[in-house]
């Protein structure tokens, strides 16, 4: 079974500088690194890396398209077993990487790391960060009714995907949205879906991009959408 790695980068050399000892740790064949347009110096960042790993794959975006547009480049050119995204920020313990692979047993086609219940947590993460991750659970659960039925969160990006299902889904969102509206529908599609439960801490390296009042408009067109779907395809 092979691993490939998709890491979204938007001026991200700080964070990029702090991931380069923890590189070896990364459990993956392959390592898509998505340079989406930055204008600092991720490009130089990730050309060290390169040179350090022969692991690394570099795509680019010419200009910033977003998150999710990144998410889709960097999905597409993988060819894993399995593919696992992570952010570039490690606000999530890599470690828990690997649990999420093995997770992906049986017939499983998405393990999702989650900060809420058992197990995971916030540490130092702004209030309205966990308000919008909370109030999207429960937008999300109603709009995809009993399937999503459990599920404990849909905006946490870093998961391992069954590869053909990562590569064969498509979705809208450019931006944040993006992760949620994979996982919908994931599951309208029929996926299986299982929760890993992990720790996010607040960044230590570069600035957030994230923006919550545009993220969470993002998110009502994204509902709309998953709604539509659910009801007439
Ligand atoms: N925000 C943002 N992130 C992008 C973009 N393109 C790629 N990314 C990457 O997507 C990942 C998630 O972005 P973050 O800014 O860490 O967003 P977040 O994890 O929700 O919020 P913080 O950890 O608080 O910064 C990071 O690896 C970014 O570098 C983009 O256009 N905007
Ligand atoms: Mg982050």
């Amino acid at each position: 079974m092979t691993v490939s790695f998709v890491i979204p980068c938007f001026q991200e050399e700080d964070a990029l500088a702090a991931l380069r000892p923890h590189l070896p740790q990364i459990p993956a064949a392959e390592i898509v690194f998505v340079d989406d347009g930055s204008t600092d110096g991720t490009a130089t960042a990730l050309a060290v890396l390169a040179s350090e790993d022969d692991r690394i794959r570099i795509v680019t975006h010419e200009r910033n398209r977003g998150v999710g547009a990144a998410m889709r480049t960097g999905i597409g050119a993988t060819t894993g077993d399995v593919v696992v995204v992570y952010d570039a920020d490690r606000t999530y313990p890599l470690e828990d990487a690997q649990t999420l692979i093995e997770a992906l047993q049986g017939d499983i086609d998405i393990a999702t790391a989650t900060p809420f219940g058992e197990g995971g947590g916030l540490e130092d993460v702004p209030a309205g960060r966990s308000f919008l991750s909370k109030a999207a659970v429960f937008a999300y659960r109603l709009v995809l009714g009993r399937r999503a039925r459990g599920l404990s969160v849909f905006t946490c990006a870093f998961r391992a995907y069954a590869g053909d299902v990562a590569r064969g889904l498509t979705w809208r969102s450019d931006g944040f949205p993006a992760a949620a509206e994979m996982l919908g529908r994931a599951i309208l599609a029929g996926a299986r879906v299982t929760e890993v439960p992990s720790r996010l801490r607040r960044r230590t390296e570069g600035a957030s991009k994230m923006r919550v009042l545009p993220a969470a408009l993002g998110h009502l067109g994204t509902l709309g959408r998953l709604f539509w779907a659910r009801m007439f395809s």
